[in-house]
Parts: structure tokens; sequence; C-alpha cells
């Protein structure tokens, strides 16, 4: 037989691709197809993950094909953003040359993973002709009032130079820079997505082919909260503020607002507490030093909320009494304190320590009174001591609520508010509102012109797309475009006078939650052509990392929303269906000193079990380190261009999908692929030496079973996404016509025709020398996925149970249509029944054989 050579058949097969247009999409009025992986950051190198990633995808697209589905697979870039700013900073290359010399080596090296992209659909969102139509919507989006701007606290990263939206600040540190985050007041643009709340959630309920992890974190940042909002007089202040100048109104007397979900609880308050940085307690700051140092110290401390829910809950009385609203006589101490957000709700609370873990662990604290309003079904009274009661019950302690249950408190608790003008029935929601400005060159320019007579003027549309300025300088902090000596200086379209451009850019994730859109025509005049994304959209299967199941996939589907609402497109779920994969991840080998080692650089052995690991340039005795994702830090990265150059591009998308289900992590081992180059050669030797003029044997009908099976099996995992199990079928399936070597041709055909088309999707270019080697003509790219008979598919043997006066009592497995006189002298021999007719001392009087179903058997 001769060796398949992938180095010599892969670029062969893929030539044959690109000069038949294969890959264009077809749009013959077939049921449509869109399958989509995230796009990538061109960060200069198609790692592994990608790989993974993109071969996933290029499988589903494959196998759709040959299911006879139109088709569209497309790819770009998602192209703007800081690394190339830091290129530029750090090393003096332009942010578009590094960017599109990073998307043309990226491209070259996704070309060789043989994927069936149509790469007449590429975008990057760097291009000026795709940012100008983003500024077209964006424009329409103001225009339509979702988007504006105010002044917004913002998080300053000080190393980095620029605003970080919150999902950037990790443990209150840049996600990039790792500096401590420091809070500042900008003006900033925002982006409405609050008014999309309730239907971002109420859509989740429709995406049902979306992982449920990923919709419960959604729903979980959305965060809709239902509960009321309440108003407390204000009955003492301190002599400074009580002092206040005649005359003058003072806002430290309004009522204190507080948002709570517990209004059942009322009568259980014992204090108010406000957030350090809330108004009353930085006006108080003012006078009292204690105070001022209490807001300082709470500052300095983590604002994550998992910050705040760890440290010790602190807080300081403010010298403030407040009005409880059902009861005018008793008043309440108001404190402030740390584990009160000033970002979520009205920034204040009250107090109820019998019921909530936090209000407890600051009462105790404090010694503030802990009033119990809720017990237990059942019970009299319950006892608080370091755990507070949050479970259901009845109300007590609490006058007109006693004896209500929690949910009737709530309900006519805000009655009684809302009748006093006390408070009113709220819902609330964690989600803020979407601050898009970046204080950077590389991204999107936003495009206003501020002019001091007119305010804010819309760019004119003849006017778009505003394109960056090639000369801008990196050699100070802060942003290129603020400091260009021309590009903000503009006459105003509205009156002509002097103006000047607004030199905010859009944050990254704007680019990329509408690109699939643009993708359906990247070309059109338009943002979107609209009946082109009502013909593709939705994705009916998007493929990435579960580190964008909130932000990139909320983002994207608000905006599909906003623009759906905008008549650009009339579909409201971008993504119908999800799939979230899991990493390449690798061994780590460390040197004694701490120093990371590359694995080409290692020797492994295995003795007796116990590994060890030397490395090669030194001979030093190296520590085997933790399995962990592939990354540049651990030095623990094998780029897909040394696979591709030692095993060829079949055997590596092979050995990625090969090893774990696809949601998990794969873990890289040079033998993983050295097991996929193997199957390679198997299958091709399987061809080889395929003959067709061997006659007819006894071995025909076994193998035609055995190809109906492995049809089945594969298509099953297939389009179950168990991509792993279809390969296992298939490793299974080439043992299987191997051993069947005896079959005759016209049976072997048929085994192999399937084989050819099974195999497509995972190694295509093999799947096509091996179709062209039966004498087929055209590419097996567009041959017909394989169909099977269920009855040949069918397993062979069948599990039947055994019933003796209507219980179960044991099973036999029998061939699929035994003849019931045989599957009766089983039953009855059967080791199970014969014991439990000896132990009862029965005997059978009647048997009831439901073929391939059950035995049932009467006995007494
Ligand atoms: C009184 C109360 C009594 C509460 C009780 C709970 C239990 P979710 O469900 O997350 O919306 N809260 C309100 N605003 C807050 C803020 N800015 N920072 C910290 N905590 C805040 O939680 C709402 C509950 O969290 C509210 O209900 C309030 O405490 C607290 F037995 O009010 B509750
Ligand atoms: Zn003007």
């Amino acid at each position: 037989p001769t060796r398949y050579d992938p180095k010599t058949i892969e670029p062969r097969q893929q030539a044959r691709w690109a000069d038949a247009n294969a890959f264009v999409t077809r749009d013959t009025g077939r049921q449509k197809y869109y399958v989509l992986e995230m796009f990538p950051y061109p960060s200069g190198n198609i790692h592994m993950g990608h790989a993974r990633n993109y071969v996933m995808g290029d499988v589903v697209a494959r196998h759709k094909r040959a299911m006879g589905f139109d088709v569209l697979h497309p790819m770009g870039w998602d192209a703007f953003g800081m690394p190339a700013e830091n290129a530029a900073m750090e090393r003096g290359i332009h942010p578009k040359g590094w960017t599109y010399d990073n998307i043309a080596t990226m491209r070259e090296q996704l070309k060789l993973l043989g994927l069936s992209l149509d790469w007449s659909r590429e975008f990057a969102t760097c291009d000026p002709e795709y940012y100008g139509k983003q500024q077209a919507w964006f424009l329409e989006l103001y225009r339509r009032g979702l988007v504006y701007r105010k002044d917004g606290v913002v998080n300053w990263d000080p190393v980095d130079n620029t605003v970080l939206a919150n999902e950037q600040v990790i443990d209150g540190r840049g996600w990039r820079s790792g500096a401590l985050v420091e809070k500042r007041k900008l003006n900033q643009w925002f982006l409405r997505i609050t008014d999309y709340a309730d239907d971002l959630i109420e859509g989740l309920s429709t995406l049902d082919r979306w992982p449920d992890k990923v919709r419960l974190m959604q729903e979980n940042w959305i965060g809709r909260s239902k509960g009321a909002t309440l108003w407390w007089d204000v009955a003492e202040v301190p002599a400074f503020l009580a002092n206040a100048p005649e005359g003058q109104p003072s806002h430290d007397r309004d009522p204190i607002e507080v948002y709570t979900t517990r209004p059942d609880t009322l009568f259980g308050a014992s204090f108010i507490a406000l957030a350090p940085d809330h108004k009353l307690t930085r006006t108080i700051a003012e006078h009292r030093p204690d105070v001022a140092d209490f807001v300082k110290a709470c500052a300095q401390t983590g604002t994550s909320e998992a910050d705040i829910e760890k440290a010790e809950k602190l807080g300081v009385d403010l010298g403030v009494r407040v009005r409880h609203p059902f009861d005018p006589e008793k008043t309440l101490p108001v404190w402030s304190a740390n584990f009160v957000l000033s970002t979520y709700g009205s920034g204040a609370i009250f107090g109820c320590p019998g019921h909530d873990q936090r209000d407890l662990d600051f009462a105790r604290k404090y010694a503030l009174p802990v009033l119990p309003v809720v017990r237990p079904d059942g019970t009299e009274t319950v006892e608080i001591a370091t755990e507070a009661y949050v479970g259901p019950g009845r109300i007590f302690n609490s006058d007109f609520l006693d004896g209500l249950s929690v949910e009737e408190a709530k309900a006519e608790a805000i009655r009684r508010l809302e009748a006093s003008g006390h408070g009113k029935g709220a819902t609330i929601y964690r989600l803020r509102d979407w601050g898009v400005s970046r204080q950077r060159y590389w991204g999107c320019p936003i495009p206003v012109i501020h002019c001091e007579a007119c305010g804010v003027v819309e760019v004119p549309a003849d006017q778009l797309p505003v394109v960056l300025p090639d000369d801008v300088t990196f050699d100070v902090p802060g942003n290129p475009l603020d400091r260009h000596p021309t590009w903000k200086h503009v006459q105003c379209p509205s009156c002509g006078a002097d103006a000047r451009r607004e030199t905010d850019t859009l944050d990254t994730f704007v680019d990329s939650s509408w690109y699939f859109a643009r993708f359906t025509d990247p070309t059109a005049a338009e943002p979107i052509n609209a009946e082109a994304a009502n013909r593709w959209l939705a994705v009916d299967q998007y493929i990435g990392g579960v580190e964008h199941a909130v932000l990139h996939l909320l983002y994207a589907r608000f905006i599909t929303r906003a623009l759906s609402d905008a008549g650009m497109l009339s579909v409201k779920e971008p993504f119908a269906g999800l799939f979230t994969q899991g990493m390449v991840v690798h061994e780590t080998y460390r040197r004694t000193d701490g120093a990371w080692v590359e694995p080409t650089d290692v020797d492994l052995s295995n003795d007796a079990g116990v590994r060890s690991a030397r490395q090669r340039s030194t001979g030093e005795t190296l520590i085997i380190g933790d399995i962990e994702k592939m990354s540049k830090s651990r030095k623990n990265v094998v780029a897909p261009a040394e696979i591709l150059e030692s095993h060829g591009v079949d055997a590596g998308r092979l050995f990625v999908l090969s090893d774990s289900p696809p949601e998990r992590d794969v873990q890289w081992t040079p033998g993983g692929v050295e097991g996929a180059s193997r199957f390679v050669q198997r299958v091709w030797a399987l061809f080889d030496g395929f003959d067709p003029d061997a006659s007819a044997s006894d071995q025909d009908a076994a193998l035609i079973r055995e190809t109906h099976k492995a049809i089945k099996a594969v298509s099953e995992g297939v389009e179950g996404f168990r991509f792993n199990s279809a390969i296992a079928k298939l490793y299974a399936f080439v043992a299987t016509v191997r051993d069947h070597d005896g079959a005759g041709g016209a049976a072997r055909r048929e085994a192999l025709s399937a084989l050819a088309r099974l195999i497509a999707p995972f190694t295509p270019h093999l799947a096509e020398e091996c179709w062209t080697r039966l004498g087929e003509t055209g590419m097996v790219l567009d041959a017909a996925w394989p169909t099977y008979d269920p009855a040949l598919a069918a397993d062979d043997d069948v599990v039947l149970p055994i019933q003796i006066n209507g219980k179960r009592r044991g099973e036999i497995t029998m061939p699929r249509g035994a003849d019931p006189k045989a599957v009766e002298a089983e039953a009855l021999a059967n080791p199970a029944v014969q014991a439990y007719l000896e132990a009862n001392g029965q005997s059978i009087r009647k048997v009831i054989v439901v073929p391939d179903r059950i035995v049932n058997l009467v006995a007494g």
C-alpha cells in the first residue's frame, strides 16, 4: 500500500477547493444554516484554542452542507483595542500596521486548517468601511434616545490612562494593567441597555439551545429585583447640620430613600445604613474627622461585590435619626456601613438583623437591637443567635402585618406605604447603562461634534465615516486623538462656527455586537441589508468561549433588539444556538529557579509509574507543574503550526476534537496527535487496498449492518455536539471494516463510501482523497451525508426485563427478533428466576413473551 503523505495531499486538496471557489456562500433558496465562531482578536498568532474553536465550527458547517443546507460560515477580525496601542507605545509600531500585519499572518495560519470559510465576506472592525456603518447606526440610536451623555463616576486606570467598564475591573484592578483602579468623574457616552432589561430577561426563556449556565449568568447579571422604595423622614440631625444658615434650603433634611426586597420585615428594622459615598455621609464627613477617616478607609478596600462580601462589616454612627414609616414615634439611628454599595438601589438600606445575615453581623458588632419578625410556620417565635432567619413563615411582632405570610405581608406593607406616601412598589436592576466612551485612539470614533452654540451635533451622513487620523503619537500617556494638532478642530455642521470633534472612541464590545449581521451582506451601502439579515439570521450555531457568557453575548442581544426596533432588521435574538467550548490545556514545567520551560525543551520519562522531567538543553531536573490553559506566561504553548508541520492538518483537527467532550478542556499530549496520525494512515490503507471486483462473501451482510450502525452513531454524535464520541465511533468502524476484509466489492464500496463522507467534516483532505480513490468525480464536500436504514442500524441484541407476577426480577439479553420459544427457555433458565421460585416455593403457571420487549411470568 502507498503511504498517505499529508504534506503533498493537503495543499493539493486546498488548492482544489480554492480553484472551485468551493466555500463561497451558496444561496439557492434551500433551508439556511448560519455557523459562526466568535471572531478572533488579531493578537498575532492562531493558538490551539482558536484552532479547536474553528475546527468545531467547521465540522458543523461541513456536516450541514452535506445535509443539504445553504450554509453561511464567515470569518473576520475583532481588530480594535488596547494591545495595538500598547505595541505602539512599547515598540513604536503604528497600531494600524501592527493590526493588519497580524491579520495577514493569522489569515494564512487559519487557511492552513482547511476550514470551509467564505473568505469573500471577510472584514476587520478597524476597516473604515465597517466602523463607518457602525457610526451610522450609532447616530440612528442617538436619534432614538438610546444614546446619551452624562457625568459618571468612572473607573480610571492610572496606568493605561483610560476609563474602564465595570467588567474590566477585576478585584479592584485594571484587567490589563493590573493597576489599582481609581474613581473619577467624567462626561461619558452611554447606551441605554437598561431600557431592554426586562426584554433581555424574557428572551432568555426562548433560547433553548443555549447552555443553562450561560442563561443563568445573564439573568444574574441583569439582576432584576422586586421590592419597594421607602422614604424615611429625618427626625434629628447633628447640631452642625441643624444650624445651617437661616432661609437656605438644606438637602440634609430630605427623607432618606432606601430600597428593600423585604418590606414585610419593616417592623424588625433597627437601623439605617448609608453607603460610604452616599451624599449625606459625605456631608457629615466634612464636619467629622472620624467619619472622613471611615470614608477614606472604605475607598481603599476593593469595591467589587465579592470584596465587600468578604470584608469585615464596619460602620460609623452618623448622629442622624429617622422616623419609622409605620410608627412616627419610633426613631432609628442612621449609620454609614462598608457593606452598602453606592451603585445599587439608592445606596441606602434599612437593617433588619433578624432576617439578613449582613445586618445581623453588623448589629452584633455594634450592639444594635435584633428584632425578629418572621417565624417558621408552626412555631411561636424564633431565636436569633448568630444566624439570621431567611426562610419563609408567618409575620409576628408587627402590628397589622401579624399572622400574614411573607408574601402577603410584602403586598400589605407596600399598600400601606403607598397610602401614606412613605414608599412604593419598585423593581430595580443590577444592570447599569453601558458606558461606551473610551479615551483611546484605536477604536471607532464617536461621530459627533461639540459646538458651543448648538451643543452636540451629529456628523452629517455624507461625512461618514469619521476616519481615524494616521499621524498620531504615543510617546505620552493619554488620548492621541485629543492631542492631535488638527483632527479635532472642525466647523460646526449646523452653524459653521469653530467646533470640536468628539475624541472619545467606542468600547470595542460595540464593534462585536453586530458583526454577525454585517456578515450577511458585508458590502451593503446601509449598515445592515435587512433582506440578507432576515434571510440568514439568527445565527443557528454560535461557538466560542464561556468567558463571553455575559458581556459580549448580552451586548449583542441588546444591540440586535435596538437595531430591530429601529427597523434595520427583524430578529430579536442574534444567536439561536450557542455552544461554549473548553480550553486546550497542557502540562507546565518549571526549573528549580522558578523559570518556566517550553515543552519542546523537555524530556519526559516514566519509571515504574513515577514521572519525571529533565530540561533537554541543560540536563537539569524540572518540576512537573499543573495542567493549565496554554499561555505565554507559562510557556506551555504548542503552536498549531508545529503540529500541522509534523503530522498534517487532518491529524491536528482530529486530535483537538477527539480526546474530550467539546465543552470540556482538552489536554494536549504528543501521544494524542500521533494516534490521530496513525488513524489517518489506517483509513487511507483501507481505500488504497480497495478491490471493487472482489466477489461477494458471507461477511457482506454483517459489514453492511455495521456500516448503517456507524452512520447512525456518527450522525448522532455530530448533531449532538459530541464530536469526541463521533470520532471514537469512526475509530471503531475503521477497525470493523478492516476485520471484514473478506467482504465483497459491493459491500466494501458501501462501507467505504459512507466512511469517506463520515470523516469528511473532521479530516476533509483525507476524505477528498479517499472519495476520489473510490472513483467519484465530484468533491466529497458536496456529497450528501449518508443515510441509514433504521432496521439495519438497530442494535443486534435487546435486553428484555423479566417480570414475575408484575414485579421485575431479572433480565436476559437476546438477539433482536429471537424466536419466542427460545426467549421463554432462556427466561425460565435464568438464575434469578430460579432463585425466586425456589425461595418462594412457587412454580411457573404461565409465560407471556412480548417479542423484543419483555417476558411476563405468572407464578404461584
Ligand atoms: C431590608 C431587608 C430585610 C433586606 C431583610 C433583606 C432582608 P437584592 O435581592 O440583591 O436586590 N440592599 C439594598 N440596597 C443595597 C445596597 N446599595 N447595598 C447593599 N445592600 C443593599 O437585595 C436587596 C436587599 O439588599 C435589600 O433588601 C436590602 O436589604 C439590601 F430581612 O432591605 B433588604
Ligand atoms: Zn453650531
